[in-house]
């Protein structure tokens, strides 16, 4: 269900450099919708996979920093994102980076069966997606960082370690007064072992033009593929 609008009166200004990077998100288009990872196109662009627990807020922090309302489905209900689903970004058609809105686990009312079958599709799509450029961990600050969020950090490691991108917004912040926000910032931070952690939330547009900004700075530095070389003639 989409939020209603940010009830606040005088929302912030975006710098020219968040306004450049939330037209950029704005460009987002569906791609495609895969339910096993043999089942998604290999493609040459960033990616910047969305992943959290489910009902953390993912679908509708997609829909917030692409400012559409409908693009990712978003929903009361845990357990409505159920296949990976991709977004590609670039003006003019173009395809420049790709947003992944992933399942959210920890669901606790889906069978034990497609638990384990979903947390290995992620593992293996965390370890194996060749062009993952970065991981958006979205965190529901009351909760803060569970057992699988902190499986999966493990499971990035390896590839933080290699450069990969990870950010940490702690969503819904419009749940938590000033105190509270800063208290849940300074533990996620202690707990995400050196990734960066924002305060996000699509209600009130907190923390929308910070991550904007991350994202395109994400893509900006992402190391390009070699151009293809036309084969020197015999
Ligand atoms: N108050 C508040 N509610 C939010 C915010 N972001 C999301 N929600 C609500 O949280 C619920 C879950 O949001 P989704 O975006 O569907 O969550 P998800 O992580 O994609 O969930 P799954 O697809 O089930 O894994 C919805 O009812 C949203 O309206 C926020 O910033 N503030
Ligand atoms: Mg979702």
């Amino acid at each position: 269900m989409p939020l209603p609008r940010p009830s606040s009166a005088h929302p912030p200004v975006p710098s020219a450099a968040a306004r450049e990077a939330l037209g950029w998100l704005h460009t987002a288009r569906f791609l495609t919708t895969a339910a096993q990872l043999h089942h998604l196109p290999a493609l040459q662009v960033p990616e910047i996979a969305f992943v959290g627990r489910s009902n953390a807020g993912k679908s509708t922090a997609i829909n917030t920093l692409t400012q559409q309302t409908q693009l990712a489905f978003a929903s009361k209900k845990p357990g409505r994102t159920q296949h990976i689903n991709l977004f590609t970004l670039g003006r003019q058609g173009g395809m420049d980076a790709v947003l992944a809105d992933l399942p959210g686990y920890g669901y606790a009312a889906v069978p034990l069966a497609d638990k384990v079958r979903w947390q290995r599709v992620m593992a293996n799509y965390l370890v194996s997606r060749e062009n993952l450029a970065g991981v958006v961990m979205l965190c529901d600050p009351r909760h803060g960082l569970k057992e699988l969020d902190e499986a999966l950090l493990e499971v990035i490691r390896p590839r933080v370690e290699q450069g990969l991108k990870f950010l940490v917004l702690l969503t819904k912040a419009d749940k938590l007064g000033r105190a509270e926000q800063a208290k849940a910032l300074s533990i996620a931070r202690l707990n995400a072992g050196g990734g960066e952690v924002k305060l996000f939330s699509a209600l009130k547009r907190q923390g929308v033009d910070d991550a904007a900004l991350w994202l395109r700075r994400l893509v900006d530095e992402a190391p390009r593929p070699p151009p293809d070389v036309a084969p020197a003639p015999a």
